[in-house]
């Protein structure tokens, strides 16, 4: 490894090698010394947030050594490296997660620290580590499973030792907070580096210049051709910094990177301006240059088209593709080698760009042949899609392309033109092949498609669940399967990481299965398929108590919460909690998930508990048939979406009538959690009884929540969507309860909805007409008329009306079995998370290691 520091001085460096605190007594060594140094605060000052930071800069610096060994360890081999481009990194809180990940975890009688030993330790300085972790702000840098996803993916490559570093963009502002004011959603800004950030690493040395704008100049190019060399003259430049975070994996010491980008003004002054004294404006202009990665933009599954969000990918993928090439570089092997040495994988279109920049630094710089440069671009990406819904694909307007990035769009042409002349080649004379396999879409305003640039830029395409990935090649990409053949589409199903998910976020049920299945030192965390040893004591009645025992208390937890954010008042009966069936549906608010299906669902139960309190039953005899139950829900909108806006209003409206009707009491609740977000679902998802995964068939790509709500014992009740079907067949069609139309079916019905008027089933048609009643917007009875004008006059796109009676009788089954079979009720619980180890992201990344990567582990010694 190459070094600045001269031999002789390289024995002064060992000597004073820094040490990770491999005791109680170094870590409170270390504390005290970051308390008194590095915050300049003392005994007398230290607080829960110092606490918080402090504890954070001890373990960053174990972290931090850790990590430049596995940085030398990589380069020292050799070895290819993974890199993991995403826009979006939703991490949530790192201190818990890294205090999990502490090498030492269990199973190490040495006395080096763990996290039971840093709790206690923290006590002894005199506070309370459950406080202490309070502190931390979540790290919000996405919007829902796509970010999230991308989070649990690096928490794996670090645990399976797999040399990877993610690279995204470092937001000022991640996603917004939100607040529910009248009902309503409103968003606020989230500065989440208020306190500044232990975890990261500004690396001013280093800063990657990015340009935009300008021309492409070919006057040193004698041919003219666009295939050959040519100079990018850029207009606007800015500085891209990077911010390193730590990836700890679990029971290992390697320690992965994720780099994100801030943009910064160059040093660069406009004299021009500052000399005619424009002072003012030639400070702003630089200004403007902070603002390029200040917001993360708030839409999930939706793409909104603005420039400032393409200078985004770009200036990311630029300054991550600048970093990728240096580090290559540095190897001094023949550029045909790069794709043995580099993988790099596409966490959608958002990257798309990076394709073209490679292409360019190969072609324009570095000087090779178009096609040999092609070549080595192709073997070097692959790229992850994650929806088939049109308003979610990535198109960017030609002519603001080319005005950003001239030579670029040049690029992508040429890509286009030899991308075409193959397929007229294979499929002589088929005009309309060309034209709807065409990287450029024609019709009225020409548009790039980006995932068709990504098809052509990668050896392999993946959907994220086996369904999507079926529907994928007989949908939206059926050309190209016909052009490359099937081999270059395949699945990797989604996982999530059970250490945060199960150990971090729900450590009671976790010490409980580690007892039962014998496992003290938690090595199912790492092989989930030793869950399957809880099987033999899904029928033992003392294990079954144990079980209920653990999700009572986190449905208190939840309790505490919920009250908390309905500003104290206790909207659930603790008294009667053991006997209620918590059902939550929890993700981004958005028409195809149809949260408005299960608010309706709502509706139609208070209505018909009415009815029956009108009959003279009583509230025994009506709990009989609706026994007691809270819907909750969360998440949030994209600020533009008027919809689901109106989805949010209604939940709330429904909550205030219902919550309020003294005749209902405990019998039937409604909460809705604002503000949604990593910490709360780790609290959230470790109390259901059920939860909602009713998306219309064929629109959810995967789903991962349905993951997490398995993993700590909750049922779901879901359509033969994205990957419920694949959960369904892990831990079997007894533990899950489906319902609704199947995805073949979903394109005749809707056709259907066109043609012909289907009548609405009546349990629905009560519930529209109680909306229009005014019961839930006394003020307004049309306010919600476009939730009712959507199914019964705008064609019922997401087929609420064709699932509605089967969703109903389903959750009738449900109160059932959860009132009436309460032994089977916990026996199917326990039996999901005996089954759920498939979806450990742990699997997952090893897929795409063998299968994408051609990547290997390499331990640590
Ligand atoms: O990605 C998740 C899937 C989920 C899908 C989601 C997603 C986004 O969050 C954003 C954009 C997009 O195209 C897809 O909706 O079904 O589980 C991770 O793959």
């Amino acid at each position: 490894i190459d070094t600045m520091i001269p031999l002789k001085s390289r024995t002064l460096w060992n000597k004073h090698q820094v040490k990770k605190f491999e005791n109680p007594d170094q870590f409170e060594d270390r504390f005290i010394s970051h308390v008194e140094t590095n915050l300049g605060r003392s005994l007398y000052n230290c607080d829960d947030l110092a606490a918080y930071e402090a504890t954070s800069m001890a373990l960053r610096d174990n972290l931090t050594i850790d990590w430049n060994k596995t940085q030398q360890r990589i380069t020292a081999r050799d070895h290819k490296r993974v890199y993991y481009l995403s826009l979006e990194f939703l991490m949530g809180r790192a201190l818990d997660n890294a205090l999990i990940n502490l090498p030492s975890h269990k199973g190490d009688n040495s006395g080096t620290p763990s996290r039971d030993t840093v709790q206690q330790s923290l006590d002894d300085l005199g506070f309370k580590l459950e406080d202490v972790l309070q502190q931390e702000p979540d790290a919000a840098l996405g919007n829902g499973g796509l970010g999230r996803l991308a989070a649990c993916f690096v928490d794996s490559m670090a645990t399976e030792n797999i040399p990877a570093w993610g690279y995204g963009l470092h937001y000022q502002y991640g996603i917004f907070a939100q607040k529910i004011i009248n009902g309503y959603q409103v968003e606020t800004p989230e500065y989440w580096l208020m306190n500044g950030n232990p975890w990261e690493i500004e690396r001013n040395e280093i800063q990657v210049p990015v340009t935009f704008y300008g021309y492409v100049d070919r006057s040193n190019n004698p041919t003219s051709s666009t295939l050959s060399p040519a100079e990018w003259i850029g207009g606007e430049r800015v500085l891209a910094i990077p911010y390193d975070f730590p990836i700890p994996g679990f029971k290992t010491t390697t320690v992965n990177n994720l780099r994100l980008w801030q943009a910064r003004p160059t040093t660069e002054f406009d004299f021009a301006k500052f000399n005619s004294g424009d002072y003012k404006n030639s400070v702003a202009q630089q200004q403007r240059a902070e603002s390029l990665t200040a917001c993360l933009y708030p839409n999930d599954n939706f793409v909104q088209g603005k420039e400032l969000r393409l200078k985004q990918q770009y200036f990311w993928c630029a300054a991550s593709l600048h970093d990728i090439v240096r580090r290559f570089k540095k190897t001094n092997r023949p550029w045909t080698e790069f794709p043995d040495q580099v993988a790099i994988q596409l966490n959608d279109t958002h990257p798309t760009l990076a394709i073209v920049e490679l292409q360019r630094i190969l072609v324009d710089l570095e000087k090779l042949d178009w096609h040999d440069a092609f070549n080595i671009v192709q073997n070097t990406f692959s790229y992850t899609n994650h929806t088939v819904m049109q308003e979610a694909l990535e198109k960017w307007p030609i002519s603001l392309f080319g005005r950003l990035l001239p030579r670029h769009l040049e690029i992508i042409y040429d890509i286009n033109w030899f991308f075409l002349q193959e397929v007229e080649k294979k499929f002589p004379k088929d005009v309309d092949l060309l034209k709807r396999i065409s990287l450029i879409e024609e019709n009225g305003d020409r548009q790039i498609r980006m995932a068709f640039l990504a098809i052509v830029g990668s050896h392999k395409v993946n959907g994220v669940a086996e369904l999507h990935s079926e529907l994928i090649k007989t949908t939206i990409f059926k050309d190209f399967v016909k052009f490359y053949g099937p081999s270059k589409f395949t699945n990797v199903t989604n996982g999530i990481t059970p250490r945060r998910w199960l150990k971090q976020a729900n450590p009671k049920l976790a010490a409980l299965i580690s007892e039962y299945i014998q496992d003290p030192n938690d090595d199912y965390l790492l092989d989930t398929s030793k869950l399957t040893k809880l099987t033999q004591f899904a029928d033992n009645k003392e294990f079954q108590d144990k079980w209920n025992k653990v999700k009572l208390e986190n449905k208190l937890k939840l309790a505490d919460l919920i009250q908390k954010c309905y500003d104290g008042q206790d909207i659930i009966n603790r008294e009667h909690i053991g006997e209620t069936l918590f059902d939550i549906q929890v993700k981004r608010i958005h028409e195809y998930k149809r949260q408005q299906m299960n608010i309706f669902g709502v509706i139609y139960r208070y209505l018909a508990m009415k009815e029956l309190f009108k009959q003279g039953l009583t509230k025994e005899q009506v709990a009989k048939k609706f026994p007691p139950k809270v819907s909750i829900f969360g998440g949030k909108s994209a600020p533009g979406y008027y919809m689901a806006k109106l989805i949010i209003k209604l939940i709330n409206s429904v909550a205030d009538v219902v919550n309020n009707d003294p005749q209902i009491g405990y019998l039937l609740k409604v909460a809705f959690i604002p503000d949604y977000n990593v910490s709360k679902a780790e609290i959230i998802i470790p109390a259901s009884d059920l939860n909602e995964q009713i998306s219309t068939a064929g629109t959810e790509a995967s789903g991962t929540s349905n993951m997490k709500f398995v993993m700590n014992g909750g049922l779901i009740i879901g359509t033969v969507d994205g990957a419920n079907v694949e959960i369904t067949r892990e831990i079997g069609e007894d533990n899950i309860f489906l319902f609704g139309n199947l995805s073949e079916n979903v394109e005749e019905l809707r056709y259907n909805h066109q043609y012909h008027q289907k009548p609405i089933p009546k349990e629905l048609e009560m519930t529209l007409r109680s909306l229009e009643s005014g019961m839930f917007s006394p003020e307004n009875p049309n306010e919600f008329k476009p939730l009712w004008d959507a199914i019964e006059h705008h064609g019922d796109y997401y087929l609420v009306s064709d699932d509605f009676e089967s969703y109903l009788a389903t959750q009738e089954l449900v109160d059932q079995v959860y009132h009436n079979e309460q032994s089977e009720w916990i026996k199917k619980s326990i039996l999901g998370v005996a089954n759920i180890g498939f979806f450990s992201s742990d699997r997952c990344i090893q897929e795409y290691a063998d299968t994408i990567w051609n990547v290997e582990a390499l331990k640590p010694e």
